[in-house]
């Protein structure tokens, strides 16, 4: 990389702190790219793809496009039970090399969390019918339990280093979409001021008590505003998030859908601006890539739609966990050319190409 900032602001309350900061690593290089190019990302793609899992390796990303993606996703849900693998099957130890292989590559991880609830361990994320945040914040009868989970999730962020014992950074995108209404911390069962209280909570911790500070945070709720305010009405603050995101499939579903999705991302990069943060497409997709010529004709088109559009600093899709669950067309898939296509635009990077700008 060129320049290396290893200093970075950090609000204490109204005063602007510079800290150490590993993750400065990771904005300075979306900071370097924003306007002029798009990261392009994918969940579990060095673990598993269509027909294929854990060899040396491989990807699906590619195998269809002739290169890995810039940026890497990964899934902790379960971790925080204690699990040996995340909900998906994906072994932790083997997350942990694959996320240190991305570092030492040149590339960029980001790792949601699909907790299990503090409350009641037999229920995953996507239940509605309680209520939890309320419950697991400072002073709730779950506090203590959430704690632990946390103490889970910081102690892998900590083993995730270099052989030479280096930490590696990382992007944290935790209680995304919670303007929909399918997981416990969701809009049918949790105020936006819990909301905003778990997330700062959940930053605090790790990053203040856990000194984590090779984490970069996203924020990204789903498509379910239609101006800055909505936006940020679980936004817990400038103090707490590096990274200004949406997660976006449904409206790419109708052909009118396209000026929804633009719209939102215009949102998504004018408050990034206006905080002096970087803008990110931090999941869409369409599931199987039925629409054949969904990125170029679709995904591409919605990124290059204006300068604010084109300000995205990454996209990210979502899995491919095998014929019946996939995001990105494996080579022999209809969509395969169009992918390929997309990926060729010199507006979207992959790996090579982050490389070769730093
Ligand atoms: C969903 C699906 C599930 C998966 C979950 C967490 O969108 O892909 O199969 O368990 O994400 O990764």
């Amino acid at each position: 990389m060129g320049l290396f900032v290893m200093f970075t602001s950090c609000q204490v309350g109204d005063k602007s702190v510079p800290t150490e900061n590993a993750s400065a690593e990771i904005i300075q290089t979306l900071q370097n790219i924003k306007g002029k190019a798009t990261l392009f990302g994918h969940q579990d793609d060095l673990a598993y793809g269509v027909g294929w899992k854990y060899v040396d390796g491989e990807s699906d990303t590619r195998r269809t496009a002739g290169d890995y993606p810039a940026l890497f996703g990964w899934e902790l849900g379960g971790l925080e039970l204690g699990h040996p693998h995340n909900l998906d099957s994906v072994p932790f130890d083997r997350m942990r090399n694959f996320a240190v292989w991305v570092y030492e590559n040149g590339g960029i991880n980001t790792f949601s969390w699909h907790p299990y609830s503090a409350v009641d361990t037999t229920k995953n994320s996507w239940v509605n019918d309680t209520t939890v945040v309320k419950h697991i914040l400072p002073g709730g009868s779950h506090h203590d339990v959430f704690l632990k989970h946390l103490d889970k999730v910081a102690e892998f962020f900590q083993s995730v280093k270099t052989s030479e014992g280096k930490a590696v950074p990382f992007i944290f995108r935790p209680w995304h979409e919670m303007d929909g209404g399918w997981f416990w911390w969701g809009s049918q069962t949790t105020t936006p001021e819990e909301l905003r209280s778990l997330f700062r909570f959940t930053i605090e911790y790790l990053r203040d008590e856990k000194g984590l500070n090779q984490m970069v945070v996203a924020y990204s709720p789903d498509r379910n505003f239609n101006s800055e305010e909505e936006y940020l009405t679980w936004y817990p603050g400038d103090d707490v998030v590096d990274i200004i995101g949406v997660d976006n499939y449904w409206d790419f579903r109708s052909p009118e859908g396209i000026a929804a999705v633009i719209r939102k991302l215009e949102t998504v990069a004018t408050y990034a601006n206006k905080t002096g943060k970087v803008a990110a497409f931090t999941e869409t997709g369409s599931d199987r890539v039925q629409d054949t010529t969904w990125f170029t004709q679709k995904l591409l088109p919605a990124l290059q739609a204006s300068e604010l559009t084109r300000q995205i600093t990454y996209v990210m899709v979502w899995r491919n966990h095998g014929l019946n669950h996939f995001y990105l067309p494996y080579p022999e898939h209809p969509a395969a050319d169009d992918f390929r296509q997309f990926t060729a635009d010199k507006s979207i990077w992959l790996l090579n190409d982050l490389k070769g700008m730093k």
